[in-house]
């Protein structure tokens, strides 16, 4: 019985992301046979902060290859965790944190502990025969998250005129995940038809994570109108809100100190009053990076201006709890974006996500631009309670592959499962 929860083996290979660029995947396999698998995301709109990526930089795949992230797996990791017990994932993930020993995560890579950590809290969960939400959150794991649905995009991650990269929307009205679910997926299908009539059929193309494109469209206000009469017109007024993610990071130039926006150079201020506009004349409910991530006294400042808009920092911490702690001194944000393969391990942004809420910070766990079928970030989203999840646009087999799993935990927690809801900032 002792011997059933120890690894036999670690192996690693490469497959493909929603991108198609290839990424890692691990299996972990116990004595007794049990295999727990799991991927590494990847992220198009990086920020400078984030744990390393492994990747070949060779011929293959334009650079992007994987095989040398495969190889720390098979000869490296393998033989640092061989007979260790699955369900020690604390002192798993410590020795993988100390053989590495860099604050980037560049020796073993942040893809390779991502997917080797999750990969471990799965074999656990497999091996004691209970669900993954379970094992990472115990018996209180019970909130459905409002999932924030990206209806529009520019940015780094589609082929608009829109500089702020993500336009969200939160049915945070539903009664249910299930009934969010559907009727985000309502409001999607309307909000094409919208924007394909008023912006032509180009409009029906989609970004990296299933977003809608109005071609010539670079004004934030027509989109958020149009999000908002789909959303009307399907008779959910006042039952979404909307969200932002600027990721102004992208925008900003560190020469001029200026930022990029519909063909303009802003200062800080500048930028500053169109949020302040945006939150006056829309339900504009939370905005993600609003300045670059050096700029924690921006964060603050908004934080202040906009007390009601839960004001989300992504580049700017990187999930990473050290400068979480800088935030908090400075006030700046209200909300972690939480996204494993920024810091590296389970234990790690598990540690971030604690730190946060006992901060009075709320967390919103998020996907990569690029995913896999893999659903352990909807099961995380479950276990750490988070209220909330950014997972993109309700289409595609990537993004639905989450929302599918949310739906399954929803109805296996019955009548204990509680969806979120207004509460989403603060869920319990
Ligand atoms: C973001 C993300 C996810 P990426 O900026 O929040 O939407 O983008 O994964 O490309 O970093
Ligand atoms: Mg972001």
């Amino acid at each position: 019985m002792g011997k059933c929860f120890l690894i036999k083996n670690v192996r690693g290979r490469e497959i493909l992301d929603s991108r198609g660029n290839p990424t890692l995947e691990v299996d972990v396999v116990t004595e007794d046979g049990i295999i727990g698998r799991a991927s590494a995301p990847a992220g198009r709109s990086r920020g400078k902060y984030e744990a390393t990526e492994i990747r070949d930089g060779s011929k293959r795949y334009h650079g992007q290859g994987v095989q040398k992230a495969v190889k720390i797996v098979n000869e490296i990791v393998a033989n640092l965790l061989k007979g260790k017990d699955v369900r020690f994932q604390r002192e798993i993930d410590q020795i993988l944190i100390e053989y590495d020993g860099t604050e980037d995560k560049s020796k073993l890579g942040g893809n390779v502990l991502t997917a080797t950590s999750l990969a471990i809290a799965k074999a656990a969960a497999n091996s004691l025969n209970i669900p993954l939400y379970k094992y990472i959150g115990g018996s209180n794991a019970r909130i459905l998250p409002v999932p924030m649905f990206l209806y529009v995009c520019g940015g780094k991650l589609a082929a608009t005129d829109l500089d702020f990269q993500e336009f969200n929307a939160m049915p945070v009205g539903a009664k249910s995940f299930s009934e969010a679910m559907q009727m985000g997926c309502e409001v999607y299908h309307f909000l094409a038809e919208i924007l394909s009539k008023k912006f032509g059929k180009y409009s029906l193309n989609v970004g990296d994570e299933g977003s809608l494109s109005p071609p010539g469209v670079s004004d934030p206000e027509v989109v958020f109108e149009a999000i908002l009469s789909a959303i009307e017109s399907q008779g959910y007024g006042g039952k979404f809100v909307l969200a932002l993610d600027a990721a102004a990071t992208h925008l900003y130039n560190y020469e001029s100190g200026k930022y990029k926006f519909r063909g303009k150079e802003l200062d800080k201020n500048e930028l500053m009053e169109i949020y302040i506009e945006l939150a006056r004349k829309f339900p504009l409910a939370s905005i993600e990076d609003p300045f670059h991530e050096d700029d924690f006294e921006g964060f603050a400042e908004i934080t202040r201006k906009l007390s009601n808009v839960q004001i989300v920092g992504d580049d700017l911490f990187s999930s990473n709890i050290r400068r979480l702690k800088i935030g908090i001194k400075y006030g700046a944000a209200n909300t972690i974006l939480l996204k494993v393969n920024q810091i590296g391990t389970l234990s790690e942004a598990l540690d971030t996500a604690e730190f946060a809420y006992r901060n009075g910070y709320s967390v919103l766990v998020s996907e990569r631009s690029a995913q896999t079928e893999d659903v352990w970030l909807a099961e995380l989203a479950v276990a750490i309670n988070s209220g909330q999840i950014k997972n993109g646009a309700p289409v595609r087999s990537e993004r639905v592959a989450q929302f599918n799993q949310l739906l399954r935990i929803e109805e296996e927690l019955g009548s204990v499962a509680k969806y979120a809801g207004e509460s989403y900032r603060n869920p319990i």
